[in-house]
């Protein structure tokens, strides 16, 4: 990636717009890295032939990473990888009725053959799928190595020592 590269290489997918409160987190995490990434609502009930076309051109578009979230019934990221040979990392969203049990267990049971790497539901797994994409990315991209060094330095730095 040329330092003026903003084609995206992050895609964050969600199944509704409610879904944003939470994936926002993503958003917000991968511009502190300064990681090119889009964000678009593609359901995986409601908007089938979106989640098609989203997934089969996801490659070649130049997409490394997908970031899905979704809620529920949350077939969302697995259908996601079952198109595409790209990582597809799973956001849980919480529910109402259960608290977003539904959409943990939606998400990380895939049967074996086509991986889903699962978070934590929430806020905390949006954080974390958006650094674990980091991660991913940085093993191939020195500079966005030393952003993700320097964030987490930060974090250390910004944890008091005195409890009160
Ligand atoms: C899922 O259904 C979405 O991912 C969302 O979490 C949940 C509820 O969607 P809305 O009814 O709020 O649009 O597809």
């Amino acid at each position: 990636m040329t330092p003026n590269d903003t084609t995206p290489i992050v895609g964050i997918i969600m199944g509704s717009r409610s879904d944003w409160e939470t994936m926002r987190h993503a958003d917000e995490t991968l511009s502190a890295l300064d990681i090119p990434h889009e964000c678009q609502v593609v359901s995986a009930h409601r908007t089938p032939g979106r989640l098609f076309d989203y997934a089969h051109a996801a490659r070649g578009r130049g997409l490394k990473v997908i970031i899905a979230g979704a809620g529920g019934a949350a077939h969302l990221p697995g259908m996601a990888a079952s198109m595409t040979p790209l990582p597809v990392l799973g956001v849980p969203v919480e529910s109402h009725a259960l608290k977003g049990m539904d959409s943990l267990l939606s998400i990380v049971q895939m049967p074996g053959g086509v991986p889903v790497g699962t978070l934590a539901i929430g806020k905390a797994g949006a954080i974390n799928a958006a650094l674990l994409a980091a991660s991913i990315l940085a093993l191939s991209d020195p500079a966005l190595a030393g952003r993700l060094d320097a964030w987490r330095a930060r974090q250390t730095e910004s944890v008091p020592n005195d409890p009160a």
